[in-house]
């Protein structure tokens, strides 16, 4: 295992969608790439990342919005497990990046998220509890977020 993960957005616009997923990645001190990678503005690029990434990766994390076409064709180009985070659209709130992202062919499996934010955060929890498989020292740090989160609403106080 590389413990290596790739991130890549469709657009700049995708960024702020995917933050919580940087921190969480950082939290657990993961090496991970961020890069943009477009399925309709830049073809070639995706083709390129994709058929390279299985020697430098482990995961991918493809966040998109729209006619969300990035994680699928990445999927189709690559063996890795591909994650993919619906981005939040203008116009129809992100259930077209939801459908385009989660209604993939038999064949080609795309592990799709809920949309937006909530959805960036799990990528990273889904990736982490992947890559723990053969990582106790990771393991052990998701038990403590895990345990730590659910103290801390067990804390919270209503009144
Ligand atoms: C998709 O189109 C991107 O993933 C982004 O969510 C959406 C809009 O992109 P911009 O027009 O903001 O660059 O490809």
């Amino acid at each position: 295992m590389k413990n290596k993960i790739a991130i890549i957005i469709g657009s700049i616009s995708d960024k702020k969608t995917i933050e919580g997923c940087l921190d969480i990645l950082e939290q657990f001190e993961l090496d991970f790439t961020l890069n943009i990678v477009s399925a309709h503005r830049t073809p070639e690029l995706l083709f390129d990342f994709a058929k390279t990434a299985v020697d430098k990766y482990d995961i991918i994390i493809a966040a998109a919005g729209g006619s969300a076409h990035l994680p699928g064709m990445v999927a189709s180009l690559t063996t890795l497990p591909v994650i993919g985070v619906p981005v939040k659209s203008s116009n129809l709130n992100g259930v077209d990046s939801l459908l385009s992202i989660v209604q993939m062919p038999g064949g080609v499996p795309v592990a799709t998220m809920a949309i937006g934010e909530s959805g960036a955060k799990n990528a990273a929890l889904f990736a982490i509890r992947i890559l723990s498989l053969n990582n106790n020292n990771l393991k052990e740090k998701l038990k403590t977020y895990i345990n730590k989160q659910t103290q801390t609403v067990i804390e919270t106080e209503v009144y």
